[in-house]
């Protein structure tokens, strides 16, 4: 038994780029996944992760997904469907009944294998492992020890024993897919700013080796360059859908893959790129060649950002974003010597409580910090009101 499995990743729906909401890019996006599962007469849709930028996101981000997945059911394709770090794992999991209904399963936690981390279908049998921060990961080796305070072991051996206890029901003669959202060690980073360092550093890298060879593919998200990482098994990024972020190349691979399974034979797979999104380009110019060069800024078709030599200048720079609407950054390459400026920019967006629920989210793992952040914002607010 053959099955053709769409597989896709790294959504990041209600992505904000320089008060430039993405979402209309990328419901474009997902609209023309549904002409590739009826034109590629795709069986099986499966999405490895951060399906959404941020754990809320606007009701327009929500509903592309919901019309993505309603248009699924009408095409009669089932989805199989996890949580990145991105993504709001309750919120995913609380969701996921309603979803089931439009032939969607959806793992938003990281289960054990008998516990809802594997699935059996009829062409043979799925392991879903969400994202897992280092800090829930103490948890899973509890969680496959009994045992407590047993931490000694890194990431990477955690995660690759909760793989092998998902993986345990793999056998031959049938379809065994690996589904997860991580980085695996060795793989190509040049993705920029659209993840935060701290997952892409080796603390957090799995090592191939933990792959189990009896998976006939493994779809991974989280890094948003399209590229196969493992040969033996076959392990693939689909990458991101559209171009980010300014960081992310313009001329990176990217868009889903076409996947041909069949048990016990090594998988045929079809990158697509049609092209999804505004293309982002970084423009840098001297002083003087701003005259002549400007109409290439001008005429690019998608956002651009310039970098001007030389000192700051604010009344060509408010001149610059008046007249091209399309030009989300104009910097001046001697007022940003600070390597930090560019994560800086990013997160000036945000109050400082957001800026420290996204910390605590993303660097310390922690998805219910409530307490921590109602003392947070409690001593932030006495702050003020004292200043
Ligand atoms: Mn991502």
């Amino acid at each position: 038994m053959a099955l053709r499995v769409l597989h896709t990743a790294d959504w990041h729906l209600g992505k904000v780029l320089k008060g430039v909401d993405r979402t209309p890019e990328i419901a474009d996006a997902l609209k023309d996944h549904l002409r590739i599962v009826r034109e590629e007469k795709i069986d099986l849709v499966v999405v490895a992760g951060d399906l959404f930028d941020r754990p809320r996101v606007s009701a327009e981000a929500e509903a592309a997904a919901f019309e993505f997945f309603l248009g699924l059911r009408e095409l009669g394709v089932p989805a199989l469907v996890i949580s990145g770090n991105h993504d709001s794992r309750p919120r995913l999991e609380a969701l996921a009944p309603l979803l089931e209904l439009a032939g969607a399963h959806v793992r938003g936690e990281v289960r054990v294998r008998g516990e809802g981390g594997a699935v059996r279908r009829d062409w043979g049998e799925a392991a879903l492992l969400p994202f897992l921060s280092e800090r829930r990961a103490v948890k899973a080796a509890q969680l496959l020890e009994a045992d407590e305070g047993s931490w000694q072991h890194g990431y990477s051996e955690t995660v690759g024993r909760l793989i092998a206890n998902l993986t345990a029901g793999f056998g031959p003669g049938r379809i065994n897919l690996l589904v997860a959202h991580l980085t695996l060690a060795g793989a190509n980073l040049k993705l920029g700013g659209g993840e935060f360092s701290f997952y892409v550093g080796n603390s957090y890298a799995v090592e191939p080796d933990r792959l189990p060879t009896t998976a006939t593919y493994v779809a991974l998200g989280h890094i948003h360059r399209q590229q196969k990482v493992s040969d033996a098994p076959a392990a693939w990024y689909s990458g991101s859908l559209v171009q980010l972020d300014f960081g992310e190349g313009e001329d990176a691979e990217r868009g889903v893959l076409v996947v041909e399974l069949e048990p016990d034979r090594p998988p045929v797979v079809h990158p697509i790129d049609p092209g999804w999104g505004k293309p982002l380009r970084t423009f840098r110019l001297e002083p003087d060649q701003l005259d002549r060069r400007l109409d290439e800024v001008e005429n690019w078709p998608g956002y651009a950002k310039l970098i001007i030599a030389g000192p700051a200048n604010s009344a060509l720079r408010e001149r610059l974003y008046q007249e091209n609407p399309h030009l989300l950054e104009v910097r001046f390459e001697a007022e940003a010597p600070d390597p930090l400026a560019e994560a800086a920019a990013e997160v000036e967006s945000l109050s400082w409580p957001e800026a420290y629920e996204r910390y605590l989210r993303e660097v310390r793992g922690l998805e219910e910090a409530g307490e921590l952040l109602a003392a947070f914002r409690e001593l932030y607010e006495e702050g003020h009101a004292s200043a």
